[in-house]
């Protein structure tokens, strides 16, 4: 893990008001940049500062849980996106190979309706939404991101799914010029393509989100441009990147951590403070950011939304 850490002595951005931020900003323009040395918190808003223009136009979400965003700075400079590198710092300065131009999306398999879209078909047929979610990663860390995408169900609704179509299946693009990992044949670090799966009912679940953006302009690279599935209830792996087929099949997916490790990873992967990682404790994670760490919220803090879903399921075994 690649955490942004800070000096103990530094002020967390979650003991600040934006009123004390701006006024500490105002006096530290005047002092001029020597003061730029001074406070974590400040450059936290600088950063925040350093937003995308926003192009998109979506129906916001009013944050009725009051959720305190990540900066675009954050989001965007912390990635698990293994096509690239390990390296979670490093991805954003690779990403730039990846090729999005004329981009395909296959939906096959199970299904009524199967389809070859690309982006401007998303948004002819579906309504452009925003998304502020808690993103929980099985490694400890979170955020919290403002995504613009699409329900993953109304997506569904116009494909029309068979009635044995019970899972569906995600992958991510293969092509070896725009992913490193990918040229590296058998010393590649993970299975290609890597694959996602969801069942029907959690696909339809209004949580379920099809991302095309954050922060109200298209994904960068590095976060799964064009079209990344978000499932926030589950760990990160679940939300997988740079979409290009989403199949309606019969039998569970085997995704691709269960596949590389199904010891530690299931198909599942609802988030779970109560079920450790054989090698760590999931009952807390710190927050992109910030120094202290946070507990770990049942289904991060969507129980409401999604504990029915698994009614009578022993959540240590469907792990
Ligand atoms: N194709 C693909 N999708 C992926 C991954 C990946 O390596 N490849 N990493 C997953 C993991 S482990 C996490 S935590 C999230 C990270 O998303 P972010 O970089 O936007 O934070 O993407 C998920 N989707
Ligand atoms: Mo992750």
């Amino acid at each position: 893990m690649n955490i942004i850490r800070k000096k103990s002595w530094e002020i967390s951005q979650n003991e600040v008001t934006p009123k004390e931020l701006f006024e500490k900003r105002r006096s530290f323009i005047k002092l001029g940049a020597a003061s730029l040395v001074a406070s974590g918190a400040i450059m936290e808003l600088l950063a925040q500062e350093n937003l995308p223009k926003i192009t998109l136009d979506f129906i916001k979400d009013e944050n009725k849980n009051n959720l305190k965003l990540n900066t675009f700075e954050q989001i965007t400079s912390h990635n698990n996106f293994y096509e690239f590198t390990t390296n979670q710092s490093a991805v954003k300065d690779m990403a730039h190979t990846l090729k999005t131009d004329n981009w395909k999306i296959k939906i096959d398999g199970l299904v009524e309706n199967p389809m070859e879209i690309d982006l401007d078909d998303l948004k002819k047929m579906l309504m452009l939404e925003e998304r502020i979610y808690r993103f929980r990663c099985v490694e400890g860390w979170s955020m919290v991101v403002p995504w613009n995408g699409y329900t993953l169900s109304s997506l569904i609704k116009k494909v029309k799914p068979l009635s044995n179509a019970k899972y569906i299946r995600f992958e991510t693009l293969v092509d070896s010029s725009s992913f490193p990992d990918q040229d590296r044949g058998v010393f590649a670090t993970l299975d290609y393509p890597y694959v996602e799966g969801l069942r029907i009912d959690e696909a339809m679940n209004d949580l379920s989100f099809l991302a095309i953006g954050l922060y109200g302009d298209l994904l960068p690279k590095q976060n799964g441009a064009p079209i990344r599935l978000v499932t926030p209830w589950k760990y990160g792996f679940k939300s997988i990147k740079s979409i290009v087929k989403i199949s309606f099949v019969e039998k569970e997916p085997l995704n691709t951590w269960q596949k590389q490790n199904p010891k530690e990873y299931g198909f599942y992967a609802n988030v779970n403070p109560n079920v450790d990682h054989p090698r760590w404790s999931q009952k807390k994670e710190r927050v992109l950011g910030s120094f202290l760490k946070q507990n770990t919220l049942m289904f991060n803090g969507y129980e409401k939304e999604v504990a029915s879903l698994y009614n009578g399921m022993d959540l240590r075994k469907y792990f």
